[in-house]
């Protein structure tokens, strides 16, 4: 299996972040993506691979113009204004205040497109988010020509990225840019697995319409875990999209066994589907040891068998990577689940 890599995602490394009140050290660090690459270089895997460049025109097939022009200049607007650092929001357009009109000021700007402060906006964020979305494409291309599958090794993740906002450590969904290419490029129907500990709202608004993609998430219930606002069973999706969305929350501490029934739900329903191809969402915050996260799979036991369960399904399969945050370990997850997908 191929990896796609963003080279250039250490230009995007945040200085903090807030938990409680307090300044802590960024989660969603360099070193994720330097340890799964070790790990991939260490099994001789397979070959690494550049992205090829894209048009933003086919970013704009899932993000608006409007908000991928807000993002690309945001953080020299940021600069202009005698700001330093990271830029983070202040004030959001919630319920009952307008979200049509434009603000010119550029705080409000950052609340109109974002829904947390959690996602540090750096120097790097949108170039290097850009080049992960042409890593998604580029793996996205490879099965178009016929590949059985592909990895693409990029952060910052992409899945709580809707059509227009960033949050979650996420800019741009690249799991949705690639679906929508391979629709564009010949594919009827296209199925996304969402296996991150954390509900894919970005993922699910994108698509949450249509009948051509069918999204299936298993997550930690929004009652308890973040998004919080979106990730509950009932969402079944809306007008020609009704029955083509799928959530399965999950109680925090969910066993292995548990997490394992909902894989089976999610692959039957995705076998129903009759997807031409698979797109998996792979955050590995999933693990028994991330520190952020609440659920227990384990390293050799489980991932395996996520990478095995998805083969099953005999479809060609775009692996992209999302959360994991137990960093010391997301190599040895990543190239678990990706083992047990090709052997
Ligand atoms: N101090 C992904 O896994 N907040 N995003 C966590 C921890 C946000 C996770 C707070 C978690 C977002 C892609
Ligand atoms: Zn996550």
């Amino acid at each position: 299996m191929k990896t796609i890599y963003n080279a250039r995602h250490s230009e995007h490394a945040a200085q903090h972040e807030f938990f409680r009140g307090e300044k802590v050290e960024a989660f969603e660090k360099p070193a994720r993506a330097d340890f799964v690459l070790d790990a991939i270089r260490d099994a001789n895997f397979g070959e690494v691979i550049a992205p090829t460049p894209f048009p933003d025109s086919v970013v704009t097939r899932v993000h608006t113009e409007r908000y991928v022009n807000f993002i690309r200049g945001a953080h020299d607007e940021h600069l202009a204004l005698g700001g330093t650092g990271d830029a983070f929001p202040s004030v959001w357009s919630i319920r009952g205040m307008r979200s049509d009109v434009e603000p010119k000021n550029f705080a409000a700007r950052m609340g109109l497109y974002s829904f947390d402060s959690g996602t540090p906006l750096t120097p790097g964020a949108y170039a290097v988010a850009r080049a992960g979305a042409d890593c998604a494409l580029t793996g996205a291309a490879l099965l178009s020509s016929g590949e059985a599958s592909a990895f693409v090794l990029t952060r910052p993740p992409g899945h709580h990225s809707g059509s227009d906002f960033f949050g979650g450590y996420c800019f741009l969904n690249n799991a949705a840019i690639a679906a929508q290419s391979l629709l564009d490029n010949g594919c009827k129907r296209v199925a996304i697995l969402d296996v991150d500990y954390h509900h894919g709202n970005g993922t699910q608004e994108i698509f949450y319409s249509r009948n051509d993609v069918f999204f299936a998430s298993i997550h930690a219930d929004p009652a308890t875990d973040y998004p919080f606002f979106l990730g509950n069973a009932d969402e079944r999706g809306a007008g020609a999209g009704v029955g083509f969305n799928l959530n399965l929350p999950l109680a925090q501490g969910a066993s292995p066994d548990v997490w394992f029934s909902a894989l089976d739900v999610a692959t039957q329903r995705i076998e129903a589907f009759r997807p031409d191809v698979l797109i998996v969402s792979l955050g590995v915050d999933t693990y028994e040891g991330d520190p952020i996260s609440h659920f227990k799979l384990r390293t050799r036991e489980d991932y395996p068998r996520i990478g095995a369960a998805v083969a099953k399904l005999r479809l060609p399969t775009l692996f992209v990577l999302e959360g994991g945050y137990g960093v010391r370990e997301i190599g040895a997850n990543v190239i678990a689940t990706l083992g047990g997908f090709s052997s």
